[in-house]
């Protein structure tokens, strides 16, 4: 089955960011975590891509706007065939293509640059417009976290993306609760986001992030509704990594090689429970 294919897919690109950071010594693994389903979904079923070409010029663009979670997209990418999956292991090293935050300069499939929170949706729709005006029929998709949902940027860019009726843009909030200190409710709460996408004339959809099966629903559904769409996924910060998920503070965490290898054991274990 479809969603049972991405849920072993998610467990292996978990696995390779947990080692990749390991080798690292420490990174963002919180929010790398919670994002580990939606790319397993978007590069294994969803988005038009060539891993042998990664600069094809009618794929689908991913623009991880959160980007200091790029090892999950680096792992997401190593999984699915655009280079070595060795290479994860040089992980922020002096030289490395894989620095902590994507740079489309360095890696291959990473399409847009970021790290400055709030900018990645400017980026995605410039790609979703100028694809329009190409004839291109290409998608854009933008991963922003609920905490970068307090950047001005973010609201100026889907009041945009309304205006042009940008069919071809997906909005992927990844809505863990928590940001870098805290949790966003007691830090400048994002109120119902399905009404707020909606008000601000996107179509407005939800879905479990921990399940494969209902993003890859949701994700459907916005690329057939014909207008821009919001798809607000109900994640959990360190979801699926047993050092991480039981922390209150799991945003950046120092790794050693014995907790990534207790957190993969524990990984391949839940998925052969939910196979049995
Ligand atoms: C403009 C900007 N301000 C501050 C930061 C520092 N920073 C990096 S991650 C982060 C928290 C982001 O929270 P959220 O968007 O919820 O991401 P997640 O919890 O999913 O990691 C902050 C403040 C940044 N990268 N960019």
């Amino acid at each position: 089955m479809e969603a049972d294919r991405l849920t072993g897919a998610a467990a292996e690109i978990r696995k390779l960011t947990i080692r990749a950071m390991a080798a690292a010594g420490y990174g963002h693994i919180g929010g790398s975590m919670s994002v580990c389903e939606v790319l397993a979904v978007l590069y294994g079923a969803v988005m038009r891509i060539d891993p042998a070409r990664p600069d094809w010029e009618e794929r689908d663009r991913l623009v991880l706007s959160k980007g200091h979670c790029g090892p999950a997209l680096y792992a997401a990418l190593a999984h699915y065939g655009y280079f070595d999956p060795a290479l994860l292991l040089t992980l922020n090293a002096n030289g490395t293509l894989l620095p902590s935050h994507c740079d489309r300069l360095k890696t291959p499939g990473v399409d847009l640059s970021t790290g400055s929170l709030g900018q990645g949706v400017s980026l995605g729709l410039g790609a979703a417009l100028g694809c329009r005006m190409k004839g291109l029929s290409s998608r854009a998709y933008v991963i922003v976290g609920d905490g970068e949902l307090q950047e001005g940027q973010v609201w100026e860019g889907v009041q945009f993306a309304a205006h042009r009726n940008l069919d071809n843009f997906t909005l992927v909030v990844d809505a863990n609760k928590r940001q870098l200190d805290g949790y966003v409710e007691d830090i400048c709460r994002g109120f119902d986001l399905e009404r707020k996408f909606g008000a601000f004339g996107l179509a407005a959809l939800e879905a479990d992030g921990q399940d494969c099966g209902s993003i890859l629903e949701a994700l459907t559904k916005a690329k057939e509704c014909g207008r821009p769409a919001a798809v607000i996924l109900d994640t959990e910060k360190g979801q699926g990594c047993c050092f991480a998920e039981t922390v209150p503070f799991n945003h950046y965490m120092n790794i050693s090689s014995e907790m990534a290898e207790e957190a993969c054991r524990e990984i391949d274990r839940k998925l052969a429970e939910v196979r049995r």
